[in-house]
């Protein structure tokens, strides 16, 4: 088996798109912005990672182009990572299944636990503290979020960061995606990923995954091994 499984967090351990997808529209009607994201844009949107990123992208390719200030960026993403935390602590969005029991074979194994995601810090303690509490945070070592490295997935970056605070070789260790760019990202940094297909990459071509399930509980009946 693998040393280290190495997790992503949208898509992944919870289908939280649609909840950024609510903060991101009530931040923009919040600050007064005509803009509102439907998600059938939003799965074109979500090819660019990051958060402010993807508000910086939309408002180029929008006609008329709109120009936005870094400072206002952050004053939007501020807002969201707020609204985001909150509908997450009232509980909008369960684990997916499969998830949890990985989890515990992981631990029983003594397999390593470790999360690679281009979302916010916050964001992450967020989810974890609402559907596992303080186990949670302590179940996951290292943590490396969007905020830590230089360029978000599909690069390598926060992949990279991880093995080198696992102290592990990519080898070992097995990446768990559900987007193009997180397998992108994580074989670019030489690891195995292991797909788990969400509602916004239903469709999508996986060319080069160790294996691509439609959810975490089907590993036993797909005989895969972690
Ligand atoms: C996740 C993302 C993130 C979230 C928003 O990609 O693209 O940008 O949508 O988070 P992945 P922030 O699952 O591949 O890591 O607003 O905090 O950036
Ligand atoms: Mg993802």
């Amino acid at each position: 088996g693998f040393k280290a499984l190495i997790f992503d967090v949208d898509g992944t351990l919870a289908e939280t798109e649609e909840v950024h997808r609510c903060a991101f529209n009530e931040s923009f009607a919040h600050f007064g912005l005509d803009w509102h994201w439907s998600a059938e844009l939003y799965a074109e949107l979500l090819l660019v990672t990051g958060g402010k990123e993807r508000m910086r992208h939309f408002a180029t390719m929008r006609q008329p182009k709109t120009e936005i200030s870094d400072e206002r960026l952050a004053q939007l993403h501020r807002y969201k990572t707020i609204r985001f935390g909150e509908l997450i602590a009232a509980g909008a969005c369960a684990l997916r299944p499969g998830v949890v029991d990985m989890l515990d074979a992981a631990v029983t194994q003594k397999q390593r636990l470790a999360i690679a995601t281009t979302t916010s810090r916050d964001n992450v303690d967020a989810l974890l503290l609402a559907t596992l509490g303080q186990r949670g945070l302590d179940l996951f070592d290292p943590i490396v979020a969007g905020e830590d490295v230089a360029d978000k997935k599909p690069a390598p970056d926060v992949y990279v960061k991880a093995l080198a605070l696992l102290g592990l070789p990519a080898r070992e260790c097995l990446a768990i995606e559900d987007s193009r760019n997180g397998l992108v990202a994580a074989s670019s940094a030489g690891i195995p990923v292991l797909v788990t297909r969400s509602a916004y990459f239903k469709h999508e071509t996986f060319d080069g995954a160790y294996a691509v399930v439609d959810s975490l509980a089907d590993l036993a009946k797909q005989k895969i091994q972690v």
